[in-house]
């Protein structure tokens, strides 16, 4: 049928929840059966899911379910009741002495209430404040038990389950998603061998080299004290001065002015363990390891004005793009590549792999895929699971082990010291989302919240009087593998101070400015020229560009201009004469080495709409978009239904005014000489046509929707190198094939410097 007035492009799975326009709050002491008895659990995504999902899981297939059940409330068909299981019969006024009497005291129902949202919030992270998650599960290609006895590893097709948490760095719980930052990408691995937290970022660096650094690093770039400014930015003085004083940050600076800083999706970024860790097999041999994560929707990124736009209209944009794909099934899938090296190959690197300011070129270490991530449930409560998961690098398995890397020494520490604080005392691996499917048995004991009641007398270890259990596990257990002595020379002595090639700072931001294309340099050196121009001290921007021009002449040049300001003397370097680097340009640190494999799936694609519209070759087009797994929003200059040439209907679910063209990946200009007219005559629909032009989105104008684009001064060149699909007709069918090629490129950055002609 051409009539899309019930084509609405929202979650097919989420269909009954709309509402009920007729609910009303109960009567004063009635026990309402709720309205809504048909939202029984057969409308919750998690329960009709795949083998691998939800109830039809084969059980312990998959226990991200079956582990949080005991715990899951759901008040469906029930009576209100206090803490202590008492049935309240009036929710809606407090005991009052009379009518217009006090209230009074003995009102427990009212003080127990009030009492517990008076403490409601927890403190929030110290860093990664802002942060959202989803359950799914590891399965692993093949057993990789040759270089690690790590329980996810053991076997061909075996299945472990992980809570994922993805979150920016510096802002606040209620900042905004788009600002430019690192993301942090923590997983979190039930294995039946315990708990494996693998901590990371989506930048396979960081700032600094020692954990000493790390309280000086976050106090710099958090919000200025004295005036709590700015909100998640590094766009200030106080972190520019630190890092301009700290040569070793260059390399991730690199990184976060790039591309990678604003990605437009969770599920588009890439996610790196950082440090180099250790594998250890069941022989007790190790080698060495870094971890990455590639999408298979491939690294896609926003623009900064886009980012800029978004953070207004959508602060939440990238929570809702997560929780919105995997409510309709559009389950995010990463690779795991395994980088494994030994300590004798290390020994030979231009860099120190103890440096987590330094990666592996790909190039001297090629990634081997072990395994892949899929991320098939939303957390049914935000505190419950994305605000009290508790991720630690201290939380590794047999199989996996730390490197002497100094940075990492210093996370081991802190990530379990901060939980203590953040979650109210040493039992927080015994909230449901921290709590491990492996048992638990040992001798520590009390506690604030201890959930767990120990039983019998015995607490000590060794003991006759429980038989000696629990017992040491011996080999089965975590043996430390015997590094200390092999990595350092035992005689030497207790120093502060750092290995040697760690002072070489520059040749990595080199070799990352160096293996982006044109476009992605340019955005760099913008963002450079943003970030400094907010820094209010002109010599800590000088002491910036003197160390840029130890990266790239020509970056610090164009920084330079945009900060108006001349070039000073390039930074004295510590070292002079380093190793000279194994590779000076690795394709793959560039954003356009993933492109991804998924099309155009879960790709948002605006539609415009007035009364008027050409319906007939929007149904078509509508039915090709989502048939290839795009998601279709017709929008209006209000919300409702518009009346199409033929008198079919057609439904805007959303608005110019509330979704501006930022919110989306591809425009379709309808045909249609009303419809257009009006649309013409819409300030916003001529600023949304210009920002997605400027943003380099993919363009399809059906017939008299081409005037549109000569309203809003474009006059592009056309064709699917550019992005922008002409139609002189409304025949739909014959352009829908190359419309979703063009969305399918994600953009088309060189516009961006091609601005309508007006
Ligand atoms: Fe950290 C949180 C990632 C260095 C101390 N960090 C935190 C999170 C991520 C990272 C993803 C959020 C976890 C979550 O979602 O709950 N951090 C990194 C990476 C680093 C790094 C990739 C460098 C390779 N971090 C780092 C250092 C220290 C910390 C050097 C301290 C010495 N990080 C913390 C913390 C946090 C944290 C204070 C705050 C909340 C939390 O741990 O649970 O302990």
């Amino acid at each position: 049928s051409n009539d899309l007035a019930a084509a609405m492009p929202h979650n097919a799975n989420k269909a009954l929840e709309h509402g009920h326009a007729n609910a009303v709050a109960p009567p004063v002491g009635v026990t309402a059966e709720p309205e809504s008895a048909a939202l029984t659990a057969s409308s919750n995504t998690e329960h009709d899911g795949t083998a691998k999902t939800g109830d039809a899981a084969t059980p312990g297939s998959n226990p991200t379910v079956a582990s949080l059940e005991r715990m899951r409330v759901d008040a469906h068909g029930q009576p209100l009741t206090t803490n202590q299981g008492v049935a309240v019969a009036d929710n809606q006024n407090s005991l009052k002495a009379g009518l217009r009497g006090p209230t009074l005291l003995e009102d427990f129902i009212l003080r127990e209430k009030i009492t517990h949202f008076d403490h409601e919030r927890i403190p929030e992270r110290i860093v990664h404040a802002r942060g959202s998650a989803a359950h799914g599960y590891f399965e692993a290609y093949a057993a990789q038990t040759q270089y690690t006895r790590a329980a996810p590893f053991s076997e061909k097709d075996k299945i472990t389950p992980v809570f994922v948490r993805f979150s920016t760095v510096a802002g606040e719980r209620g900042s905004k998603d788009t600002a430019r930052d690192a993301r942090g990408f923590a997983v979190k691995f039930y294995t039946d061998e315990g708990n494996w937290d693998l901590v990371g970022n989506n930048i396979p660096v960081f700032f600094i080299q020692d954990a000493m650094k790390f309280p000086d690093l976050v106090h710099a770039v958090k919000p200025e004290p004295h005036h709590g400014m700015p909100q998640a930015a590094s766009a200030h003085d106080t972190f520019w001065d630190f890092v301009s004083l700290m040569p070793e940050s260059t390399h991730m600076l690199m990184w976060v002015m790039s591309d990678r800083g604003i990605p437009r999706s969770y599920r588009m970024m890439q996610g790196f363990g950082v440090h180099t860790f250790r594998l250890v097999n069941h022989e007790g041999q190790a080698v060495f390891c870094k971890f990455h994560w590639k999408p298979m929707l491939g690294t896609h990124s926003l623009v900064w004005d886009e980012a800029v736009k978004i953070s207004g209209a959508d602060p939440d944009f990238h929570r809702r793009d997560l929780w919105e794909a995997i409510e309709s099934g559009e389950f995010p899938v990463w690779e795991l590549g395994l980088q494994i090296f030994t300590e004798d190959q290390a020994e030979g690197f231009s860099f120190d792999v103890l440096d987590a300011t330094k990666l592996i070129p790909e190039e001297l270490v090629p990634l081997v895929p072990v395994g892949r991530m899929v991320l098939n449930r939303n957390p049914d409560n935000f505190f419950a699971e994305t605000e009290q998961v508790a991720f630690c690098t201290a939380h590794v398995i047999p199989g996996i082990d730390f490197s002497n890397d100094p940075l990492l020494a210093g996370r081991i520490h802190s990530y379990v010291d901060t939980q203590i604080t953040r979650l109210g005392g040493p039992n927080f691996h015994e909230i449901p989302i921290n709590s491990p499917l492996a048992p638990v048995q040992n001798n520590q004991r009390d506690g604030m919240h201890r959930q767990a009641i120990h039983r019998g007398r015995v607490s000590y270890e060794p003991n006759s009087l429980a038989g000696g259990c629990p017992f040491q596990a011996g080999s089965n257990g975590f043996v430390s593998f015997p590094a200390a002595t092999a990595e350092n020379n035992a005689s030497e002595d207790k120093v502060r101070a750092k290995p040697e090639k760690f002072a070489e700072h520059y040749a990595q931001a080199t070799l990352f400015f160096d293996s982006q294309t044109p476009l992605e340099q340019q955005h760099i050196a913008d963002a450079f020229r943003f970030e400094l121009s907010k820094v209010g001290v002109p010599a800590i921007r000088q002491r910036m560009l003197s160390s840029l021009l130890n990266v790239s002449q020509k970056l610090a040049t164009d920084v330079a201009a945009g900060l108006g300001m001349p070039l000073p003397d390039a930074m004295p370097k510590a070292v002079t004469a380093p190793q000279p680097p194994e590779v000076t340009v690795s394709a793959a640190l560039s954003l356009t080495a993933l492109p991804g494999e998924c099309g155009i799936r879960s790709r948002q694609i605006a539609v415009l709409v007035e009364d008027g519209v050409h319906q007939a070759s929007l149904a078509t087009l509508y039915a090709a978009l989502t048939d290839a797994g795009a998601v279709v929003h017709f929008i209006g200059p209000r919300l409702g239904m518009f009346t199409g040439l033929d008198g079919g209907k057609i439904t805007a679910n959303k608005s110019l005014e509330n979704s501006p063209s930022v919110l989306f990946d591809a425009l379709v200009l309808p045909d249609g000489n009303e419809a257009v007219q009006a649309l013409a005559n819409n300030i916003d629909s001529m600023a949304f046509i210009k920002d997605a032009f400027r943003h380099g989105k993919a363009m399809l104008a059906l017939g008299a929707g081409q005037e549109l684009l000569d309203m809003a001064g474009i006059n592009p060149a056309t064709g699917e190198k550019a992005g922008i699909i002409l139609s002189e007709s409304s025949d739909a069918a014959a352009v829908a094939a190359s419309f979703i090629k063009a969305v399918s490129a994600h953009r088309y950055g060189a516009r961006s410097s091609d601005m309508p002609n007006q």
